[in-house]
């Protein structure tokens, strides 16, 4: 009995041993080396194309797309963009009528391995109306990259400012000539301008009016091969003024003066120049 229990007991004995054997199976380690994938990146898109800037301002565009990471969607951990238009080549340096860098897109909410990229971007108004080419690059965590592009074109922008609202022609006695006055023009558009010019007549109810066609205009501060103005607008051919650049606005001033007809009462008579930006 006693050996019984004994040979019972060592059998019992082994049986622990084995089964504890077999419960030690769950310790072992396990182990895989994931590889860093590199992330994908289709065409993007443009807000807007062809492009309609904003005169004397800037414009927001955005080149966008959904990058992928078949290491999940927040292994895109960021990405850049370029703009440039196609009179220079990506690599150039910054430039506003020709070149913008954007160094850090916003990165949307990962979902499974997609991760939205939008790059925006201020055009300002004298970019240049041409072809242009959007670049983005996305880099993930591993520093893996990948780019894509997309074309698109920015529209001719024609459009002034001036730099006064109001032409004073100050007192004149009637029979003589008004000092000269100076109207700044800025060109506030991305192509060289021209500039149309027309008139009223200068009224003062019930006194007769002065007629449009007293007043003169010269691109020469002199007043050197002046023209009369008319009701009917009048296209100055070789204004030619080019568009801004990061240097600062360009303008070109137009000289008016206006020859007061003997006989005209005393008062003061009001009109309207309009001048208006036209494709050069
Ligand atoms: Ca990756
Ligand atoms: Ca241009
Ligand atoms: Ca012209």
């Amino acid at each position: 009995m006693l050996l019984k229990n004994i040979i019972l007991s060592g059998l019992i004995f082994v049986c622990l041993v084995m089964f504890a054997g077999i419960s030690f199976a769950d310790g072992a380690d396990s182990n895989v080396t994931v590889n860093n994938q590199p992330p994908g990146l289709p065409a993007p898109s443009l807000s807007e194309n062809p492009v309609n800037l904003v005169p004397s301002g800037t414009k927001t565009i955005w080149c966008y797309a959904t990058a992928s990471d078949p290491n999940g969607g927040a292994d895109i951990t960021s990405a850049s963009a370029v703009f440039w238009a196609n009179t220079t080549t990506m690599g150039d340096p910054d430039n506003g009528a020709n070149h913008y860098t954007v160094a850090s897109c916003s990165l949307g909410t990962a979902s499974g391995n997609d991760r939205p990229v939008n790059c925006s971007v201020n055009l300002q108004y004298y970019a240049n109306n041409t072809g242009w080419t959007c670049n983005i690059t996305v880099q993930d965590s591993g520093a893996l990259t990948a780019s894509n592009w997309q074309p698109f074109n920015i529209n001719p922008s024609i459009a002034l400012s001036l730099g006064s609202p109001l032409i004073e022609f100050g007192s004149v006695m009637p029979g003589s000539t008004s000092g000269t006055q100076n109207e700044v023009i800025a060109n506030r558009g991305n192509d060289p301008m021209d500039v149309q010019v027309s008139g009223t007549n200068m009224v003062k109810p019930p006194s007769p009016p002065i007629p449009v066609n007293k007043i003169d205009w010269s691109l020469d501060p002199g007043m050197s091969g002046k023209s009369a103005l008319s009701g009917s607008p009048y296209t100055i051919t070789t204004f030619d003024l080019v568009e801004a650049t990061d240097g600062g606005p360009s303008t070109k001033s137009i000289y008016w003066a206006v020859n007061v007809p003997t006989g005209t009462p005393f008062g003061t008579y009001t009109g309207t120049i309009t001048i208006t930006a036209q494709s050069s």
